[in-house]
């Protein structure tokens, strides 16, 4: 067994010894940590630019350098392996920085979007019992100094709040930079290197722990399979936080081939088209609403952008009329990543036949990765029919960090995680998203966990029952409509609005539509019919 010195992470599920022994013989886990990632390409090529954020070039020396500096000035605020640190970075330079000097000092970041609030933030911290909050003053004009202060108020694990920018009465990141230090307990490659956000479908968020191996493996397989080298120039233009523009293959997989990432806070093409022709971006990942955005643009617009050779598109399903677009449109090829931070990645491959590129979600990773499709009763259906996909593999993870209630639902008994997405798979293993069981909207690729919803609506005073239900939209593919069944006073639905705005959570999260009913329909066990709903507001919106 290849398991290192460390016990594994309280709260951990860790893959079984006798597959563990496989994956590493196979070599899938080769025993890197992404610390030790960074310090490899900085020696190799330690002048080559890493990252472009604005005016900021830093190469990779420099990156590594900072990395290090930072590991010493986290260390002196008592941050040590295994202490959870909440990272809340819009899309810029230091996120790289710090993520790397967290992952030297086997530190796990907490990776929290910048769209998230109190509500979630809070949650994180007190679920993850995290010690330190890495935030950017202000950004989108949002204070997100403000938002420490009151996280502070409610969470008592919380020492240390690090800003990028002016810091307030806070720690700025600038003041972290000291002299490199020897890390007495270096983490290993089996160790959890961070916890990634779950899209959810429950109650609460729910932590991903992803280890070095696994995540790398995906991450060197990824850079491959989308033809990354040295001269890959990858444009971040999604939350740079999220699983797709991470690994997928992302930034980390643009390192991992010593190309170059260029970093945008801003996605819209009249910011995002003179960058790539500035910078020569190859390659860039966007959401499906994004995409059609961009292609609307680029057919209006005179901007250079031959240098981009690949569009990969993903999050959310993409239409087959949409990407039919992307070549004429743009001049660059188009891959569909259909992934999930819990791991399976799928990817249309350039090889792959011009239709199967078009009207699929790619195929998996790995040799390794086993996808089964099954009926209600997890019996494989007829091969081609929809079912349930059900995956395990050398990257998927085995269990939610601290969630073993939840994980015995989420599970087989035999490891495969339950993805809650309906699928049909082609003869040429190529997987189609037809649809979704779990309890979730897929806003353009921002998930929202129903019952997240309905539960902080049901703590309005006027608010009997609710039920959040997807709705069809052109443009977002997804909207969401929050059925409700009031008392007497029924308040409007901007109230609610502001009421959960007031109660701290995520813009995004908040219902595009209210419908007020006397009853919800009820299924034949007596719970809510979402289909029902479902299917009364795509009505309602079609007349
Ligand atoms: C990515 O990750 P998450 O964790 O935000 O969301 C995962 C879920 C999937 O289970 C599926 O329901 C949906 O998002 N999804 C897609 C899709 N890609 C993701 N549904 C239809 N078509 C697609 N192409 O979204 C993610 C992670 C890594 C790479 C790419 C996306």
């Amino acid at each position: 067994m290849k398991y290192g010195k460390h016990a594994p992470l309280p709260g951990f599920t860790p893959w079984p010894a006798e597959l563990a022994e496989r994956y590493h013989a196979a070599g899938y886990w080769a025993d890197e940590t992404f610390g030790a990632m960074l310090r490899d390409r900085a020696q190799r090529h330690p002048d080559w630019i890493a990252l472009v954020c604005g005016d900021r070039r830093w190469s990779y020396a420099e990156l590594d350098r900072r990395a290090d500096q930072l590991a010493a000035g986290f260390a002196r605020l008592g941050i040590r392996r295994e202490d959870r640190v909440v990272v809340q970075l819009p899309n810029i330079a230091e996120f790289f920085a710090v993520c790397f000097a967290l992952f030297r000092l086997g530190a796990l970041p907490v990776f929290a979007l910048p769209a998230h609030r109190r509500a979630e933030v809070g949650h994180f911290f007190n679920f993850a019992e995290a010690r330190a909050y890495v935030i950017a003053d202000v950004d989108g004009g949002f204070d997100y100094r403000q938002l420490a202060r009151e996280v502070q108020a409610l969470a008592p694990s919380l020492q240390h709040v690090v800003v990028v920018g002016d810091a307030a009465e806070f720690t700025p990141l600038d003041a972290l930079y000291d002299a490199p230090i020897d890390i007495a307990d270096q983490p290993e490659a089996c160790d959890v290197a961070f916890l990634q956000l779950s899209g959810g479908s429950t109650g609460l968020p729910k932590l991903i722990p992803r280890t070095h191996n696994d995540y790398l493996y995906s991450v060197r397989e990824s850079a491959m399979i989308c033809g990354l080298t040295t001269d890959s120039v990858y444009l971040c233009a999604l939350p740079v936080a999220h699983n797709f523009p991470l690994s997928s293959p992302g930034t980390l997989g643009t390192f991992y081939a010593g190309g170059r990432v260029v970093l945008t806070r801003q996605a819209a093409p009249d910011h995002v088209f003179p960058l790539i022709e500035a910078e020569g971006v190859t390659i860039t990942a966007l959401v499906p609403p994004l995409a059609l955005i961009w292609l609307d643009a680029a057919s209006r617009r005179q901007h250079d952008l031959s240098s981009l050779k690949l569009l990969q598109v993903g999050g959310a399903k993409f239409s087959a009329e949409a990407a039919r677009r992307v070549r004429p449109t743009l001049g660059c090829a188009l891959q569909q990543v259909f992934g999930m931070a819990e791991g399976l990645v799928n990817y249309t491959r350039c090889g792959d036949p011009e239709e199967l590129v078009m009207t699929t979600q790619g195929r998996p990773i790995s040799p390794a990765d086993e996808v089964r499709v099954v009926d209600d009763e997890d019996r494989e259906v007829t091969p081609g029919e929809v079912g349930h996909l059900l995956t395990r593999g050398p990257y998927t993870i085995r269990g939610y960090y601290k969630a073993a209630q939840h994980n015995a639902r989420a599970f087989t008994t035999d490891g495969f995680y339950r993805t809650g997405d309906l699928v049909r798979q082609l003869p040429s293993g190529h997987i189609v998203v037809e649809g979704r069981a779990k309890d979730q909207i897929n806003r353009g690729g921002e998930k929202v966990a129903a019952e997240e919803v309905e539960n902080h609506l049901l703590a309005h005073p006027s608010v009997h029952d609710a039920a959040i239900v997807a709705m069809p939209d052109s443009f977002l593919g997804e909207k969401t409509c929050a059925y409700l069944v009031c008392r007497e006073d029924r308040p409007r639905g901007i109230e609610l609005a502001n009421f959960l705005r007031e109660r701290g959570v995520a813009q995004y999260k908040i219902p595009d539509r209210f419908e007020f009913v006397d009853g919800f329909p009820k299924t034949g066990v007596g719970k809510v019919d979402k289909k029902a709903l479902r299917e009364r507001i795509a009505q309602q919106l079609a007349n």
